[in-house]
């Protein structure tokens, strides 16, 4: 099936349902929330009961998104993911089976009855920008609002290699309902807090290069949160990609200490899949950017993520 008929299917089968729940990943990003918001407030515009399941704490620069959400009281029949690539991201206090599940990583292996996974849209919210359309229902300013930063988000602002004519085409229709498109990138790529900028500094004080430089590990341990008062969900997600931006790094990684493991940020540039490499250690995610999680303690993680990059390093790997 092609893509457009994917997207008339699911259109039609979403104007069925009676309602639902839509579930967004765990560490809730700006594709997942904004993507599910939009969503959520087309099947109301229908008449229909829909909530969002949300787990984890939200980021302070994405807050924004649920400005004015409430939930409703319902049964729900059917579930439907946005943005969710594994089974291991689904909220804990989702229902187990997922109806519809709606994505753009590649790596997606979610068991749903229905799934659609567009890879080469840059966010899911360019896909739910779709469905809605094809659904007939006119688009309100919170809704352009959430779409609008569901790509902003997934694309860096538009600056990552996954940015396409597309995303600009369905971001210049948000523009005409959008407020201040400004203030929405303001609030998630550039206002941080001193407390912010004082871990950063630390965390890049202790970064470490490997293999002339081509891979960069940095790493947040709890001892650096407490000190802080920070937890780990408001940690920044740019730290991650500010060591991207380093000239010689092919590969970084970012190490964070939390309850039960460490979770790893990953970031490449061309030529090295991030996807890939997550994957040695049952991670997964795009090819710029993934994550994948260790149970072993720091040290240990990191010695490992050093030992197993070196083939990668040195011969290269040919993904894309
Ligand atoms: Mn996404």
């Amino acid at each position: 099936m092609n893509k457009e008929k994917k997207i008339i299917t699911i259109a039609s089968m979403l104007k069925k349902i009676n309602n639902a729940n839509i579930i967004t990943h765990k560490n809730p990003d700006a594709d997942t929330l904004g993507s599910a918001m939009a969503l959520c407030l087309a099947l109301r515009k229908l008449g229909k009961c829909a909530n969002i399941i949300v787990e984890e704490e939200i980021s302070s620069r994405i807050e924004f998104l649920l400005e004015g959400y409430e939930n409703l009281n319902f049964k729900p029949q059917c579930t439907i993911s946005v943005d969710i690539s594994s089974d291991s991201l689904i909220p804990e206090s989702a229902p187990e089976k997922v109806d519809i599940c709606i994505d753009h990583h590649a790596t997606n292996n979610i068991a749903a009855d229905y799934k659609l996974v567009i890879e080469d849209a840059a966010a899911t919210g360019e896909i739910v920008f779709e469905i809605i359309e094809e659904m007939g229902i006119p688009l309100c300013k919170t809704m352009a609002k959430c779409l609008y930063a569901a790509i902003a988000s997934d694309t860096g602002c538009f600056k990552y290699s996954n940015t396409t004519k597309k995303s600009h085409l369905i971001a210049a229709e948000l523009m005409d309902y959008l407020e201040d498109f400004a203030k929405i990138n303001r609030k998630m790529f550039e206002f941080e807090s001193i407390k912010d900028f004082k871990l950063k500094q630390m965390v890049f004080a202790n970064t470490e290069f490997f293999y002339n430089g081509t891979l960069a590990i940095a790493e947040i341990s709890k001892e650096m949160l407490d000190e802080f008062g920070i937890t780990l969900e408001q940690v920044d997600v740019a730290i991650a990609s500010e060591l991207i931006k380093i000239e010689e790094v092919k590969v970084s990684a970012l190490l964070k200490e939390k309850d039960g493991g460490i979770k790893v940020s990953l970031r490449t540039v061309e030529g090295y899949d991030a996807a890939e490499i997550a994957a040695m250690w049952g991670g997964g995610g795009h090819k710029r950017a993934s994550g994948c999680m260790f149970t072993e303690p720091l040290h240990v993680a990191r010695q490992k993520i050093i030992d197993d990059l070196k083939v990668f390093l040195f011969e290269g790997n040919n993904g894309n």
